[in-house]
Parts: structure tokens; sequence; C-alpha cells
């Protein structure tokens, strides 16, 4: 009757709605049949009261994510909760795990909501571009109020099953044997002749000051969410809640999520929903293999990444011991580590408590004899090979056989750090980015004789202290940096063919990037970039105008934020960028100096440039094996490089364009700009001339 992964089933006067479709009883077609069907049974039987309860780690998460985008299929979500919400008798909802979007929505259309204590309830739409279409915004503020729904739906974050309750969201806490709790409560309410309370029935009006909070929260959402449609489109949502009858409001939210699921921004963050899940799978990894447990970490290096890198394990609960060469370096170390959580406490964002207890998972040491018992070591000196090869070939002495050894290295190469010990398969690269306790992106370097175990180890504990683990192959610059010179390359091509800093900037600003290239370098340093070239010979170096505006600027002091002055002035108090003439100054000398004439650039052309030329690269780098997949450069993107999110990534952006649109694109560029610079990847050109996808790329 109802298939497998919904069965219906009498507990005395109770009907038991069961589903169980892993992992997380999604709503897929066949579960809504399911339910429907139960529905159906227990409308008709002599039973008092219906549960609605789910098998395995948590109840319904949401509708199946994977259907969008597929043609629909009876019955609809909203088919479903509008039997549902006439059912003629009374309906509980049993909450363990997360009840999450469409899963929510189904519990808001029971008359009575239970949860386990341990489970949190949320409507995390807006974070896969959508909105919750299936009554979640008409619901919500007629039980929690306008204020909390506000909060609940925008920020997209889960709540506690306590918090729920406060909100009237949830009706009864248990602190276990949740499925018999609720038959009970069943058989209380039905004894207690309780209501069949509908939250659609409930009236819900707009206040003056629900209506600021509606005009505030849309200012403070354009500019926290710059660019994402979805969070206006949920205030609208909320706004025809309090001003019209539940049907038409319901009406209303029907439009606009349809709107948002035909918004090329919901398949852009689908898409990062689901790369960043498949990013933690290894390809070709020996399922037997097994990761080490890291219950201890040393750090070498008490400076920014270090200390930062330290955050992130001591908060995770795994005991650190920072070493730097000096007492007074780690001393110096710790003391940023304390004003870094002073600065978070401040901010609310951490307690007192929570804070106390991290930094005592951390010790500090000028002696590296302390790190011969720890399973993982995590090297963050500064970025020169040698004195890198030094610390491996201390620690190849000092650390016990089986211990991860790890560089934090942004360049150099791991097979050569690695051939300085007696070990080179106990090393790899994990390439944390600035700064470390706040970025959710750790690239994983895999050197040539790097074991499964040790890679294995190295993504499992980067997800243990909350990062999103990407696997990289070894090359210079890895995936991130590699396909980042390209992106420098063309901003910085672009200032001296015409542009400024402040439109160059604006531009990637406006599409989307987090922060401009240029005001990135400023933020990174100049001189960084600086002391990488003068490593480099003439060719290695490439086309002058790539670089000389930034040499001239370190030359003439501008460093960046460092130094009050980059690319921008910086104000001493706000840090905030003013254009300084006196760069123009510079670029135009360079200018005269390559016989290049300034010509107008449109900002799509900027656009196109910079993105082309991170994808470009991409691909290249995907055809040779240094990235597994297309969508893990997306991952390494969005969450290191500050691509926005529904973008979905440089591969994802090209993809959406369409890959011949890009190559030929690509080639006009070729055609006007220097050649050298804009060879289309053979990857790309093969996908066009045999109709792939990028998506669907597997290196044989
Ligand atoms: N649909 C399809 N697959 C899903 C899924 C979903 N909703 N949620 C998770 N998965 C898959 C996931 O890809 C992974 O697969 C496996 O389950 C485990 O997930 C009408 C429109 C629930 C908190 O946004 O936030 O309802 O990689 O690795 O860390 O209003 O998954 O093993 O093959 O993340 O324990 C709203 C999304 C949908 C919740 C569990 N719901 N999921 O986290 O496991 S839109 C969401 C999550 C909607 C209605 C609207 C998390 C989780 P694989 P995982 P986890």
């Amino acid at each position: 009757m109802m298939g497998t992964v919904v069965t219906y089933e009498r507990h005395g006067s109770v009907g038991v709605i069961r589903i169980n479709n892993p992992p997380v009883n999604a709503l897929s077609h066949a579960v809504r049949h399911g339910i429907m069907e139960a529905l159906a049974t227990a409308s008709t039987d002599d039973s008092l009261a219906v549960v609605l309860s789910c098998d395995g780690r948590t109840f319904i998460a949401g509708a199946d994510i994977t259907e969008f985008g597929k043609p629909p299929q009876a019955p609809s979500l909203p088919d479903l909760l509008l039997t549902l919400d006439n059912h003629p008798k009374l309906t509980i909802a049993a909450i363990h795990g997360t009840a999450l979007g469409g899963g929510f929505e189904v519990a808001l259309t029971c008359n009575y909501r239970i949860a386990l204590a341990t489970g949190k309830v949320g409507l995390p739409e807006v974070k896969l571009g959508l909105l919750p279409g299936a009554g979640g915004t008409q619901r919500t503020p007629r039980l929690a109020g306008l204020p909390a729904a506000v909060d609940l739906i925008t920020s997209g974050n889960p709540i506690s099953a306590q918090r729920a309750m406060t909100l009237q969201l949830v009706d009864k806490v248990v602190e276990d044997s949740l499925e018999d709790s609720a038959i009970a409560y069943g058989v209380e309410l039905v004894e207690q002749s309780a209501p069949q309370r509908q939250a659609s029935a409930l009236a819900l009006s707009l206040s003056a000051e629900d209506k600021d909070l509606i005009e505030s929260m849309k200012a403070k959402l354009l500019k926290k969410t710059r660019g994402e449609h979805a969070p206006q489109r949920i205030l609208d949502c909320l706004i025809a809640a309090a001003e019209s009858p539940f049907e038409s409001g319901l009406k209303r939210e029907r439009e606009e999520f349809m709107k948002c699921l035909a918004d090329p921004q919901s398949a852009a963050l689908r898409h990062m929903f689901f790369a960043e899940r498949a990013a933690a799978k290894i390809e070709n990894m020996p399922k037997d293999t097994k990761p080490v447990a890291i219950t201890s970490v040393g750090i070498i290096g008490a400076g920014t990444m270090g200390g930062g890198i330290a955050m992130c394990f001591a908060q995770a609960g795994i005991a650190v011991t920072l070493v730097d060469m000096t007492d007074e370096a780690v001393k110096l170390g710790l003391e940023k580590i304390a004003k870094n959580y002073a600065i978070s406490e401040k901010k609310g964002r951490l307690t007192r408590a929570q804070i106390d207890l991290t930094m005592a998972n951390i010790t500090t040491s000028s002696n590296f004899d302390n790190l011969a018992n720890v399973d993982m070591v995590i090297e963050a000196v500064f970025e020169n090979l040698e004195v890198k090869k030094e610390v491996f070939a201390k620690l190849d002495g000092i650390c016990k056989p089986g211990a991860v050894l790890a560089s934090n290295t942004s360049y150099q190469s791991i097979d050569e750090i690695a051939a300085a010990t007696t070990r080179p398969e106990s090393v790899l690269g994990m390439h944390f980015f600035s700064p470390a306790n706040v970025m959710k992106l750790l690239e994983v370097v895999k050197g040539a004789a790097s074991s499964d175990a040790v890679i294995a180890t190295a993504m499992a504990v980067g997800k243990k202290i909350g990062k999103v683990s990407v696997l990289s192959g070894m090359c210079y610059g890895f995936i991130g940096n590699r396909m980042l010179k390209h992106y420098g390359r063309e901003a910085a091509l672009c200032l001296i063919e015409g542009s400024t800093p402040a439109q160059i900037d604006s531009a990637m600003e406006s599409w989307g990037m987090a922060m401009g290239p240029l005001a990135v370098s400023d933020l990174a340093g100049l001189d960084i970039g600086y002391k990488a070239r003068e490593q480099l010979t003439a060719e290695q170096k490439g086309d002058p105008a790539s670089y000389m505006v930034a040499d001239r600027l370190v030359e003439a002091g501008r460093l960046g934020q460092k130094s009050g002055a980059g690319y921008y002035q910086y104000d001493p108090e706000t840090r905030e960028r003013q254009e300084d003439s006196a760069v123009m100054s510079i670029v135009t000398a360079a200018r005269q100096e390559l016989g290049i004439t300034p010509r107008e650039l449109k900002d799509a052309e900027i656009v196109n440039r910079l993105t082309l030329a991170l994808a470009n690269e991409g691909a290249k780098l995907l055809q040779e094996g240094i990235a597994q997949r297309a969508s893990d450069i997306d991952v390494v993107y969005c969450y290191g490089y500050g691509f926005p999110r529904f973008k979905g990534g440089p591969m994802h952006t090209i993809e959406s364009m369409g890959l011949d649109i890009a190559v030929a694109q690509i080639n006009e560029f070729h055609g006007q700009l220097n050649p050298e610079h804009w060879q289309v990847a053979p990857l790309l050109a093969e996908l066009v001339d045999n109709g792939g996808q990028l998506a669907d790329y597997h290196r044989e």
C-alpha cells in the first residue's frame, strides 16, 4: 500500500505514521505519497489521534532537494499539507534530530508538536536561495509572532526545542522515548477534548513596530546578503501573512517560492549544498582506509596563522601544544589568541566559560621535544622552503611513528618538504586561510608519497574542527592560489589598460564578490606578492604590465592596509578605503613606460575577464587531476576567496553561462588581449565539442 518508506500502525486509539527514508527522511515523492495514503487510512479507521514520527537520525529534514528542477510529481507538498490541515483526527508531530524546511512545515500543520530535548527545528530554505514554500511563512508568524518568524526564516538557522517551545512552535519537550511519549500525549489530548488547533486559523496583525522591524530588516538584509533575492522575497511573504487572510498569504508565498525556484541563484546555492558534501568524498580511496584519531596536535609558529589554527583545534576540544622559537614568541602568540577571544566575548559569540575551557586546551612551549607524543603536527612558520625543510627534518627526529606531519604552506612543494624526512608518507599539506579561526576552507594537499590514511585523517580532522576540507594535488599554489594568479593578473591588466582600482573592485563587488581583487591585495599586503616575485625570473614573472604597478606601489612604501596605503588610502580610525590620486599617477607613469594608451573598460568586460581567467585555469587543473571534481573548485572559491555562493563558484558560473559561450569569449580575448593569457583550456574545448558538462567530468 504505502511502499517501504512510510508505514501506518495502530497503538491503541492512536495511529502512528512512521517515515523511514534514510539518510534524513527527505520528503521525496514516495514519502509524500506514503503519508497521503496513511492519512487516508487514518481518516476512516477508528483511531482518535494520529502521530507522525520518523525512524533514523532525524525527523523530516525538508523537501528532497534532489527533486528540484525535475518535473513535479503529485501529491505536491502543499496538497499533502492541505489534507493534513483538514484531517478529521487530532494530529501530533514527534520531532527528533532536525525538523527542517518542508519537514518543519509538516509539523507546523499538525495540531500539536512534541520534541526530544536534543531536537532542533528550522526553516533553512534561504540558504538554498529558496523560501518555505509550504506554509512556513504563513504559519510560523501566526504561532511565534512576526519578529521571531523574521529572524528564523531570514537567517535560516535552526533553534533548539526549548527555544521553539518558548515561541509556541513546539508544545511539549521530553528527554527520551519520544514516540511513546507522543502516543501518550495523543491519548491525553483526546481525553482532555483538546481542540484541533490549526495555525492557519490563527489571527495575525501588523503592528507599527512590526512594520518598522520589517523595513529595517529589508535595509539590513540588502546590505548583509548583497545581491541575494530570497531574503527580500521572504519579507514580502511575511508582510502578506500579516496583511491578508491565510489562503491569499499562502498563494503569495507560492508565487514567491516559484520565483525563487526558477532563480539561477537557487540553482547555484543548491549546487553548493551538494558540492560541499561531495568535497568530503575522496575518490579511489580504499574503503578500509582508517583515519588516525587526533586527540592532540602540535602547532609550530605562534604567529597569526599558527594562533588561528590553534584556536580551531582547541575549540574542537583537541589538546594543542603551541610551539615557537622563544618563550617570548609563544607568549605573544597566546596573548593574541586571548585578545581574539576577548573580542568574541564582547560580541557575545562566546561566553567566558567557553573561552576558559578552550584556552585550557592550549599549552605553549619553545621546546620541540614536547611534540614527541602528539598525534599530528601542523607547521605554520613563514613562507620559506629551506626553513620549512629544517623544521620537518627536526620533527622527523622527534615525533612518534605514525604522527601526521602537515605544512600550512600556501605555495611550497609538499614533496620537497616531505623529502626532508624519512617518513614522506606521513607528510601532507593542510592549507588554512587567514584568519584561520574564521575562514571555513581547508585545502588538504596530497604529496606524491602521502599515504591514504594520512589524507583521510586530515580530511576527517578538518570536519571535526568545523572546516570544509577540499583535497588538492600538488602544484604551485595548489587549487586556490594557482587560479588566483590569473584572476590577479587580469585585475592588474584591466588597471593598466585604462581602469581604476575603484572601478575594478566595485565591478566585482556589485557582481557579488565579497571584496574586489585590489582591495583584497591591500588586505593581504602588497609586499607578499613583491617578495614572491623577487624570487622569480623575468620569464616566470610574465608580462610586466601585470605587476609593474604593484611593484611601484611597494617601492613607494604603499604595502596596503598594514602601511595605511596601497591601491587605496585607508582611514586610520575606520580603516575605510578612499581613492588616492597618487595611485593613478603611479599607474599613468607605468602606462607611459610600457607604451600603453589607456582605453575605457566596461564593468562587464572586467567581470568577464576575471571570472573566465579563474574558470579557464580551473579547467586546466581539473584535467591535470589537481582537483578531483569541478565542484571542489567551486567550494574552494566560495569558502576561501569570497566568491559569492549564490553564483555557485567559478566552474558553476561558466557551466550555467554555457561552456560554448565561455569558450567563445575566451577565444575573443585571445584575439583582443595577450594571447598567452587566453589559451582555451583543452578540457573546455573538448566538452564543447562533445556536448559534455563540467559537473559530469571525471579524470580517467
Ligand atoms: N534532500 C536531499 N538530500 C539531502 C537533504 C535533502 N533535504 N538533506 C540532506 N541530504 C543528503 C546529503 O546530501 C547527504 O548525502 C546526506 O543526506 C547526509 O547529509 C518546501 C523548499 C539535515 C542538518 O535545507 O542541512 O524543504 O552526501 O552530510 O551533516 O519549504 O543535511 O551522504 O550522499 O548534510 O548530519 C530544506 C538540508 C530543503 C536541510 C544533516 N532543508 N540538510 O546534516 O548530514 S528545501 C534543508 C541539512 C524545503 C520547503 C522547502 C543537513 C542535515 P550524501 P549531511 P549532516
